[in-house]
C-alpha cells in the first residue's frame, strides 16, 4: 500500500505524541499486553457499537476472527460521522481514530454524544497498537474508507463508492509486536457477547471463528435481556417462582434488576456498571442487598410471617438461593479495589436502594405466592443459621477445652507467618503418613482427612461445622466459612489439595472444590488453593536416576530421549503409581511436596457464572443436566481406572 504523504500540523504533531505514548506503556490503556489485553482491543471497538445500540440507532453487530488474527466489526448503525471536524480540520472519523480519548472530548461539547456518555475512547487506542487497521463507513450514500498502520494515517478518509445503507467496519491486525500472543480465544470472546446481548435487549451479536476449516459461529439475541440471563443462570436449577421479578427504571442512573430464587443454598449476584461486570461488587450492590433485607423484612413482619419477639431475617438468609442480575449505568464511574471492579460512587448506593424499596415492595404485594414461597425459603435459611451457629460454638467450647483450637489430626509446621506456609489436605491413611514423615516440617503442614465427606451443594452451615471432614479444614485454614469468612486470617498461604489420580480422587477434589467455592471463594479469588500433581508413572533401571512421568505425554517424551541415549525400552522398569500410599516418604517429597520438583496447579476463578453452572451441574440436585454433561464430556475423560 502507497504511503499517504501529508504535512503535519501542529495538532497533528500533538496526537502522533498521544498515540506514541499509548504504544510506549501499552497496559496503561489495554490492562496488560497479554492475551487478556488482546481481547480487550476487540471490546473497546465492539463497545462502540454497543452504545450505538444504546443510543438506538443499531441493531446488529457482527464479530468475526479472520485467518491469520485479523478482527472484523462490523455494526449496523448510523456510521461514523465523516465530514471535516472542526477542530482538527482531519475527517471526524479519522479523529476518532488518531486522537486519545477522543470520543469522550468531542463527545461531551461538539455535539457528537457517544450515547451515554460511557465508552467510544478506545478506537485510538486500537488503532495505535494494532499492526494495521481499516475503517469502512456507509453514510449519507457513500462508502468511505481510511486507513492506519500502528496509528498514523497511511490513507486519509476517501469515499470509495456509493451505497443506500448505513454502518461502520473495523478491521485490525493488533500489533505482534506489543501482544504477547495473537492468540484469541473463542470460548473467552463468545462468553463476553453472550453477556453483552444479555445486557442490552434485542442486540443481536454474532461472533464467528474463521481461523480454522470447520468455521464455528454463534448468534446472541436475547428480547428479555436481564430476565433471559437470570432464566440462563437458573437452567439447572430447581426454580422457587416461575417467573423472575423484574425490576427497571430510567432516572439519572439506569437501573436493571432481574431476581429469581432456586432451591440451592448458594448466593449468586452479578453485577454490572455500563456493561462492564463489577466482580468486587460496591455501592450498587450495596444498595440492592440493603434493600433486599428491609423489604423481605418488612413483608414478613407485616403478613406475620415473623414474629414481634422474632429476629429480624439477616441478609444472608434472605440472599440463600437467589440469582440476580444487577445492571446500572453510570455517567462518572468511579472504580476501586484490586482489579478496578467495585463500583465507588457512593450516590448510587441510595439510588438503588429506593428504587429496589418501591419496586419490590410492590411487586410481593401483588404476587403474595411468590412472597411466600422466597420467605418460607428465608426464615428456613434463618433457622439453619441458628443452628449452624450452636454448631460453631460448640466446636469452639471443644477445642477450647482441648486446649487448642486446631484439629487433632493436624500436623501443623513451625513456621507461624502464613505467606510462606502451606498446608496438604491428604485423602487416606497411608498417603497421610508418607507427607508426614516427607514433608519439610518447617513450612509444611499435614491434614489427613477422615470421615464421610459431605456434598456442601446439598447442606447448610449447620451441617458443614457438624461435619466430621469439614471441620478440620475450617480449623486447619483458620478463617471461617461463608459471610464470616475472613482471608485475613488464614493461616496458610497455600492450600494444597493432594489426591489420588484416579476416580476417587477425583470425587474428593470436587467436593472439596465445591466447598472452597461455595463457603471460602475468597481463598480461590486470591490464588491461594492449589492441587498437587502427583506422578502418573516410574521409569526406572540400575545406573540411572529414577524419571517420574506426570502424564502419558511426558512418558513417551522420556523413552525418546532414554533411547536416544542409546538405553533401550525393554530394559526399563515401568511403574505405574495407582495411589499416593504407593510412594514412600522420600518419593513423595521428591514428587509432589518439594517446590523445586514439584508440579502445583493453582485454581483460579477466571469465570464464576462457568463455575457455579459446573459446581450445579456435578454436585446439585437435578439428574438430567449431570446425565447430559457427562455424555457430552465422556470423550474427555483419560486415564480412568475401572
Ligand atoms: C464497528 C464498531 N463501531 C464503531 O466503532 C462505531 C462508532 C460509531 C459512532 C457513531 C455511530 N456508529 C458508530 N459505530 C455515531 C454517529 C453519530 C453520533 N455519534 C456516534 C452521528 O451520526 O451523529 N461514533 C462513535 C464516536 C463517534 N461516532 C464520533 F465521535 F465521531 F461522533
Amino acid at each position: 500500500m502507497e504511503k499517504y504523504e501529508h504535512e503535519y500540523g501542529a495538532e497533528q504533531i500533538q496526537v502522533l505524541e498521544g498515540l506514541e505514548a499509548v504504544r510506549k506503556r501499552p497496559g496503561m490503556y489495554i490492562g496488560s499486553t497479554s492475551v487478556r489485553g488482546l481481547h480487550h482491543m476487540v471490546y473497546e471497538i465492539v463497545d462502540n457499537g454497543v452504545d450505538e445500540a444504546l443510543a438506538g440507532y443499531c441493531t446488529e453487530i457482527n464479530v468475526i476472527i479472520e485467518p491469520g488474527n485479523i478482527i472484523s466489526v462490523e455494526d449496523n448503525g448510523r456510521g461514523i460521522p465523516v465530514e471535516i471536524h472542526p477542530k482538527t480540520k482531519i475527517s471526524t472519523a479519522e479523529t476518532v481514530y488518531t486522537v486519545l480519548h477522543a470520543g469522550g472530548k468531542f463527545g461531551g461539547d461538539s455535539g457528537y454524544k457517544v450515547s451515554g456518555g460511557l465508552h467510544g475512547v478506545g478506537a485510538s487506542v486500537v488503532n495505535a497498537l494494532s499492526a494495521w487497521t481499516e475503517v469502512t463507513i456507509q453514510r449519507e450514500g457513500g462508502i468511505f474508507q481510511m486507513y492506519f498502520e500502528k496509528g498514523k494515517t497511511v490513507k486519509k478518509l476517501e469515499r470509495i463508492g456509493d451505497s443506500n445503507k448505513t454502518g461502520t467496519k473495523v478491521r485490525f491486525l493488533a500489533d505482534d509486536t506489543i501482544f504477547e500472543s495473537l492468540q484469541y480465544e473463542y470460548e473467552v470472546l463468545e462468553k463476553r457477547f453472550r453477556e453483552i446481548a444479555f445486557l442490552t435487549k434485542g442486540l443481536k451479536i454474532t461472533i464467528e471463528d474463521k481461523r480454522k476449516e470447520d468455521s464455528q459461529r454463534v448468534e446472541f439475541c436475547y428480547e428479555g435481556g436481564l430476565v433471559s440471563f437470570v432464566e440462563y443462570l437458573n437452567k439447572n436449577k430447581e426454580k422457587l417462582h416461575k417467573q423472575p421479578i423484574y425490576i427497571e427504571k430510567n432516572g439519572e442512573v439506569p437501573v436493571e434488576i432481574a431476581i429469581q430464587y432456586t432451591t440451592s443454598y448458594s448466593e449468586n449476584i452479578y453485577t454490572f456498571v455500563n456493561n462492564i461486570n463489577t466482580i468486587e461488587g460496591g455501592t450498587h450492590l450495596e444498595g440492592f442487598k440493603r434493600s433486599l433485607t428491609k423489604v423481605f423484612n418488612d413483608y414478613a413482619r407485616s403478613h406475620n410471617l415473623i414474629k414481634e419477639k422474632d429476629n429480624n431475617l439477616q441478609g444472608e438468609d434472605i440472599r440463600e438461593g437467589i440469582t440476580a442480575v444487577v445492571s446500572v449505568k453510570v455517567k462518572e464511574p468511579q472504580f476501586e479495589g484490586q482489579t478496578k471492579t467495585k463500583l465507588g460512587n457512593s450516590e448510587v448506593t441510595g439510588i438503588v436502594q429506593s428504587m429496589v424499596n418501591e419496586a419490590l415492595s410492590t411487586f410481593l404485594e401483588e404476587n403474595p405466592a411468590v412472597a411466600k414461597a422466597i420467605l418460607e425459603k428465608c426464615i428456613s435459611a434463618s433457622r439453619a443459621r441458628e443452628a449452624a451457629r450452636k454448631a460453631r460454638e460448640l466446636v469452639r467450647r471443644k477445642s477450647a477445652l482441648e486446649t487448642s483450637t486446631l484439629p487433632g489430626k493436624l500436623a501443623d509446621c513451625s513456621e507461624k507467618n502464613a505467606e510462606g506456609c502451606e498446608v496438604y489436605i491428604v485423602e487416606g491413611d497411608s498417603a497421610g503418613g508418607s507427607a508426614k514423615q516427607g514433608r519439610d516440617r518447617k513450612f509444611q503442614a499435614i491434614l489427613p482427612l477422615w470421615g464421610k465427606m459431605l456434598n456442601v451443594e446439598k447442606s447448610r452451615a449447620d451441617k458443614i461445622y457438624n461435619n466430621d471432614k469439614l471441620q478440620p479444614v475450617i480449623l486447619a485454614v483458620g478463617a471461617g466459612i461463608g459471610a464470616d469468612f475472613d482471608i485475613t486470617k488464614i493461616r496458610y498461604g497455600k492450600v494444597i489439595i493432594m489426591a489420588d489420580a484416579d476416580v476417587d480422587g477425583s470425587h474428593i477434589r470436587t467436593l472439596l472444590l465445591t466447598f472452597f467455592f461455595r463457603y471460602m471463594r475468597p481463598l480461590i479469588e486470591n490464588g491461594n488453593v492449589y492441587l498437587a500433581q502427583p506422578p502418573l508413572y516410574k521409569l526406572s533401571r540400575k545406573g540411572i536416576k529414577d524419571i517420574y512421568c506426570y502424564t502419558d505425554e511426558d512418558l513417551a517424551k522420556a523413552y525418546k530421549e532414554l533411547e536416544e541415549k542409546g538405553i533401550q525400552r525393554e530394559t526399563l522398569n515401568l511403574q505405574r503409581y495407582k495411589g499416593l500410599g504407593e510412594m514412600n516418604p522420600e518419593q513423595l517429597w521428591e514428587t509432589t511436596m518439594n517446590p523445586e520438583t514439584r508440579i502445583l496447579i493453582q485454581v483460579t476463578l477466571e469465570d464464576a457464572i462457568k463455575a457455579d453452572e459446573i459446581f450445579t451441574i456435578l454436585m446439585g440436585d437435578e439428574v438430567e443436566p449431570r446425565r447430559e454433561f457427562i455424555h457430552q464430556n465422556a470423550k474427555y475423560v483419560k486415564n480412568l481406572d475401572i
